[in-house]
């Protein structure tokens, strides 16, 4: 069958920049308000999922209570709020949310077109497909003529299409908007495979309790997906704020910082270590926050080997180019000084 092309809007819906204002001041905003607002997605284990009590727990929220430790010194001083992928980008642009961490794409378009900016890269993922073992499937290329869910709004859409065409391949796609839907649409085999990037497969899965287990993950990856922190464009204090919050758990790990060793940072002679800590050097004055903003990001949340231990590891994805470039990765951190 002949394959239509997602529509340009369908990965970038938010529809074109907003005229940008006159000064736009995010950390003013903030700090006038008394906390930070994140936008998530809140219904995603491994990214964000609220636990037994109701904290949100995962990568993108630990991401988001590093930007409010950065700035109040105070992890909790966050409110989070939940987003679909078609309401992200509109949620961000009208300031309904200070910052967006809902394993967002980095994406050529997603910046250009949109009046928004990525201050850091904290997952680089990339697309796959799941199907239902049953069907025997073992590899992408045995899926000509399948039926396959994808979300509407996500990079995932048009990678498909894309994968599909240049391998000469039919496919049906099934457009579905929210995850609960592509879950009913699985068990219900109205799709025979879901696409998406493979951190998202693997928390379908662990979210489907014992049913997860007759889905397979194929070993095709078949695109790039850097998930980034998303800001608005124009605010250049607010967007060094999020991109050092995120090298300084980089750094932190560079360093052997960890969330229950920093106190032990505390006076040692290390100019490096000094630095970080704050006991000298002016890097928080420099970005408009106390000294000791890099410590308290530590001591609140931990560094970039820690968040990825706490919410990743547990969905069974390996670690792999995320490890620092010391171990084997592409993760550096430029210096803080
Ligand atoms: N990283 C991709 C995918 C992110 C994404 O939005 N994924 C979908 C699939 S899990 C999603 O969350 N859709 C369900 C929803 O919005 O509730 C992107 O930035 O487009």
């Amino acid at each position: 069958m002949t394959i239509a092309p997602p529509s340009a809007q369908a990965q970038t819906q938010g529809g074109p920049s907003p005229s940008p204002s006159d000064k736009i001041d995010t950390l003013g905003a903030i700090k006038a308000r008394g906390y930070f607002i994140c936008g998530v997605a809140g219904d995603r284990p491994g990214f964000s999922f609220p636990d037994s009590k109701g904290v949100m727990q995962g990568l993108d929220a630990d991401i988001c209570r590093s930007v409010a430790a950065a700035i109040f010194g105070d992890p909790e001083k966050v409110r989070f709020t939940s987003l679909t992928s078609l309401t992200r980008f509109p949620a961000l642009q009208s300031g309904e949310v200070d910052m967006l961490a809902r394993f967002t794409t980095w994406t050529l378009t997603r910046e250009a077109s949109l009046g928004l900016d990525v201050a850091s890269v904290y997952f680089y993922d990339g697309q796959g497909f799941m199907v239902k073992k049953s069907l025997g499937v073992k590899s992408a290329l045995e899926l000509d003529g399948a039926t396959v869910c994808v979300n509407q709004g996500s990079t995932g859409e048009a990678n498909m299409v894309d994968f599909f065409r240049s391998h000469n391949l039919g496919l049906k796609p099934v457009v579905i908007e929210k995850i609960e839907q592509i879950r009913d649409a699985l068990s219900s085999n109205r799709c025979d495979a879901y696409t998406n990037d493979a951190s998202q497969l693997g928390s379908l899965k662990l979210s489907m309790g014992p049913a997860g287990d007759e889905y397979d993950l194929l070993p095709e990856i078949i695109s790039k997906e850097p998930l980034g922190t998303f800001v608005r464009k124009g605010d250049q204090r607010f967007f060094d704020i999020v991109r050092w919050t995120y090298i300084a758990m980089l750094t932190a790990e560079e360093l052997g910082i960890t969330k229950a060793n920093i106190v032990t940072f505390r006076n040692t002679r290390d100019p490096q270590n000094q630095r970080f800590m704050g006991e000298t050097g002016d890097l928080g004055a420099a970005l408009g926050l106390d000294a000791q903003w890099a410590a308290n990001v530590i001591k609140a949340v931990g560094n970039t080997a820690e968040l990825w231990d706490r919410s990743i590891a547990v969905l069974g994805i390996k670690r792999g180019v995320n490890r620092l470039l010391k171990d084997g990765g592409i993760q550096y951190a430029p210096p803080m000084r």
